[in-house]
């Protein structure tokens, strides 16, 4: 068990030797130090693997090693010596392993063998592959309508694999793709499409190196994406401007010593990154965003009148958007009062930053889940939009929109058709290339899929990756909805929450994992994946595999698709299967802009998927891009004065569900995560003192009690009105109905919660 107890501050800038013994620990903890060293130095490079944690680009994959300290632990946590057996399933029963943490649970191990559950013991028993497909088979081939079937993605599946799933779904019947993305940057998605004809970023790589200012909201990159930080210390070396709104002080977002600069290492300096870093309220980006707005668009016509000097980008506005009317008339009736209290900044903080986003000639806005994990996240996202328009920082060098994706290949799986909402001409293609009709009725996505399993009308849960049990809203009703299906399947690389609360069947399916060699008929394999600026590039394994019973994911969906469809399909699995080339012939086939896919993946570092939007051509209703209006200021109802808005975080030592340890470096908690991040003011307020134990109560009117206990107090420089917790501990506080109707994305950064002393607390009183 990792770590001591302790909260302390800590005072370091972020990176530096921190990073490298944070990362030597971690090996030694993996049994890896040798391996895991030199697995790492493989890791985005020409002919390596692609980092398996996030999905920041990389200098065209060609550069000499780039070291980041969680993108090793990523590694490193797939490398790892030890191995979850079935030895290791006959000395535990499931019910005996429900009471592990979930980092215990992942510390077994990578998963050797297929396991499949067995009511009689309480334990999971090796069963071959061939039973494993034929059970799945028997199981979708016996539902009365394949809508009753939901098949999960997770966003670390390859292009490849994620086509093959996508295919043999649609096959089957159903567009029910339930993915992370639903969790995530499905605001991106369904915002941006609307506001620029695009549901993607604007900007590469390069552009960081040509830009005057960064915007960043809502994203942790020293954590999250810690590559990042080296576009943003040359950026700030180069003297760009680069404005923060975050509730925490995000230490990476203040000062960075870059592991890869001799100097800082060697001399303990570091980069200042942030000019500001605003602290802006839990749910208060639109109204600093529209401040922002509105001190552009004020001073405007001020200059205007004035000099005849225009502040906003009228040959971009008049030529390009259409809708600057209504925006202006929506800011100049937003009052000042009502923008402080909301962001929790002063209008003289938000004037400072909006003169500073005027002046720069390019501007670059960045956003993670701070903006998209809201209410109404998907009109938080078109609020960036229209901040990016009125200078014309769309489509211009050094200038653009940035969300910043989360798994690392999360883009590619919904570029090649992992999606719930698949477009006519789309399924057309599909059906032109391999001959059968798709379905056309949208599916579920991550809510609506939980909604049919709480109803019953869900059966079979397929999930490609990840620990769907884990990430989703409300555990009490849907993690009980997992318990209630005829057949639940996990295709995993560790033992997690989502094997042990499963279906009256259950199946665990061992997959290589992405550094691992994936040798198939005609050969050694590579994946190809697409990171958050639409750069497709190869990736091949170098690893021995963990063990010899594993199959790569794109065997295991062939398996299921054969098992299920036998002599129906019309898709060819067997050649797919041997040769990853053909599959990317057919992505080619299906997929216009794949053209040329083979040969060019084959140049090192890839190609890229344009974005018409990044050509100033407006893919939209209008044909222009869209200033949308955003009705008021609240991201999140309005609720009664003394409650606080709880926002989920992620701590600097934990990927989604998995946990590398429980501390968090930078924001000074070690070896605990049951704590809540608040002002000593707001604890002051309702009675209660720094280090007290208190539950956790959300504030809803529909009737059900939804409660997580005994968190401590720790007192933090934290805006009024809110407090934070980590994810997912927090996560059945969130209710399932709490969620952006346009996009679905729950609103894990927006939980009313009120606190009450802990019950064993009171009863010690
Ligand atoms: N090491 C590591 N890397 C990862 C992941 C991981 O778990 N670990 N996860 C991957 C995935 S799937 C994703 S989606 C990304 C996530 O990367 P991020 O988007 O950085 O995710 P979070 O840590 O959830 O939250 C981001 C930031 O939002 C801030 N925040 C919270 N509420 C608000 C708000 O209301 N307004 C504003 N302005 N800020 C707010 C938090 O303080 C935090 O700094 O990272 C990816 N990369
Ligand atoms: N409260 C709260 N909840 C959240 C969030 C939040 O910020 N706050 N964030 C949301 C977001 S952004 C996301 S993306 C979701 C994440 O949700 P998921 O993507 O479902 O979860 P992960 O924790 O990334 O999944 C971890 C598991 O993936 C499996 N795995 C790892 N590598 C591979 C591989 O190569 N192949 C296969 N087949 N399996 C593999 C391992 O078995 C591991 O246990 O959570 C969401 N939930
Ligand atoms: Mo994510």
């Amino acid at each position: 068990m990792p770590g001591k107890k302790s909260i302390r501050r800590y005072h370091g800038p972020a990176g530096g030797w921190g990073a490298l013994k944070a990362l030597g620990e971690h090996l030694v903890e993996q049994d890896i130090p040798v391996k895991g060293a030199t697995t790492l130095l493989r890791m985005n490079q020409p002919l390596g693997f692609d980092c398996p944690g996030c999905a920041w680009p990389d200098p065209k994959h060609t550069s000499s090693f780039e070291f980041c300290e969680n993108g090793g632990k990523a590694v490193a946590w797939e490398a790892t010596a030890k191995r979850c057996t079935p030895e290791f399933f006959a000395a535990h029963t499931v019910t005996e392993l429900a009471s592990w943490g979930d980092y215990e649970l992942e510390m077994a191990g990578r998963l050797t063998h297929p396991m499949a559950y067995d009511a009689a013991s309480d334990r999971y028993l090796p069963v071959s592959w061939e039973d494993a497909f034929a059970t799945i088979g028997r199981h979708l081939a016996a539902l009365p309508d394949p809508n009753m079937a939901e098949f999960y993605t997770s966003g670390r599946t390859s292009n490849e694999a994620a086509f093959l799933y996508e295919l043999f779904v649609r096959e089957y019947g159903t567009n029910n793709f339930p993915d992370c993305s639903n969790m995530c940057h499905e605001a991106t998605s369904v915002g941006l499409p609307l506001s620029l004809g695009v549901g993607k970023g604007t900007v590469l790589l390069d552009d960081f190196d040509k830009t005057d200012c960064i915007f960043i909201f809502g994203q942790n990159p020293g954590t999250n994406s810690p590559r990042m930080m080296t576009s943003l210390r040359k950026a700030s070396r180069r003297g760009a401007t680069i404005i923060s709104f975050n509730p925490f002080r995000e230490r990476a977002l203040e000062r960075f010593q870059a592991p890869q600069s001799p100097i800082e290492m060697a001399t303990l300096t570091s980069t200042p990154i942030s000019s500001r870093l605003h602290q802006v309220k839990v749910g208060g980006d639109v109204a600093v965003v529209k401040g922002l707005m509105k001190v552009m668009v004020e001073e405007d016509e001020r200059l205007r009148a004035e000099h005849q000097i225009e502040a906003l980008d009228w040959d971009f506005i008049r030529g390009h958007t259409v809708g600057i009317e209504a925006l202006v008339a929506d800011l100049k009736a937003t009052r000042w009062e009502d923008i402080e209290r909301r962001s929790g900044l002063t209008r003289a903080a938000i004037e400072e930053a909006a003169h500073a986003y005027m002046k720069a000639e390019k501007a670059i806005v960045v956003y993670g889940m701070g903006i998209t994990q809201h209410r109404r996240g998907a009109r938080n996202v078109q609020q960036l939009a229209n901040l990016c328009l009125l200078k014309g920082n769309i489509g211009k060098d050094g200038a653009g929109l940035c969300p910043v994706r989360g798994h690392s290949n999360v883009q590619g799986d919904r570029t090649v058709g992992i999606t719930e909402i698949p477009t006519v001409e789309f399924l057309g293609r599909l059906e032109k290339r391999f001959g059968f009709k798709p379905p056309a009725a949208h599916g579920h996505n991550v809510v609506t899929a939980l909604e049919a399993m709480i109803k019953g009308e869900a059966r079979v849960f397929i999930g490609m990756g990840g620990n769907i049990v884990a990430a989703i809203p409300d555990w009490q009703v849907t993690q009980d909805a997992f318990r209630r299906l005829d057949l639940s399947v996990h295709v995993s690389t560790k033992l997690n929450r989502s094997h042990i609360i499963h279906g009256r069947e259950a199946l665990i399916l061992p997959c290589l994992g992405r550094t691992e060699i994936d040798v198939q008929a005609t050969g050694p394999q590579s994946i190809t994946v697409e990171d958050s600026m639409s750069m497709v590039h190869a990736s091949t394994g170098m690893n021995e595999p963990a063990s010899e019973h594993l199959k790569s994911e794109p065997a295991i969906v062939a398996g299921m698709a054969r098992a299920t469809l036998g002599q129906r399909s019309v898709v060819e699995w067997e050649k797919f299967v041997a040769d990853y080339d053909l599959i990317r012939d057919a992505m080619e086939a299906v997929f216009p802009f794949f053209q040329g896919y083979n040969a060019r993946i084959r140049v090192p570092g890839g190609f890229h998927l344009t974005s018409t939007a990044r050509e100033r051509i407006w893919a939209t209703a209008s044909g222009k891009a869209n200033f949308l209006l955003f009705d008021g200021l609240g991201e999140d109802p309005e609720e009664a004065e003394d409650v606080l808005w709880l926002t989920s975080v992620r701590s600097h030592d934990q990927y989604n569900t998995t946990l590398y340890s429980l501390s968090d470096r930078y924001r000074g908690v070690f070896g605990q995560r049951d704590v809540l991040f608040i002002s000593a003011e707001e604890i002051e307020k309702r009675g209660f003192k720094p280090d007290d134990r208190v539950d956790l109560v959300t504030v809803s009117d529909d009737g059900v009690e939804r409660v997580v206990r005994n968190f401590k107090l720790v007192a933090y420089a934290f805006p009024a009105g809110g407090c934070a917790a980590y994810y997912p501990e927090v996560n059945p506080l969130v209710p399932l109905a709490a969620h952006d109707p346009m996009s679905f994305t729950p609103s894990f950064k927006g939980i009313p919660i009120r606190l009450v002393r802990a019950r064993a607390e009171a009863e010690a009183a």
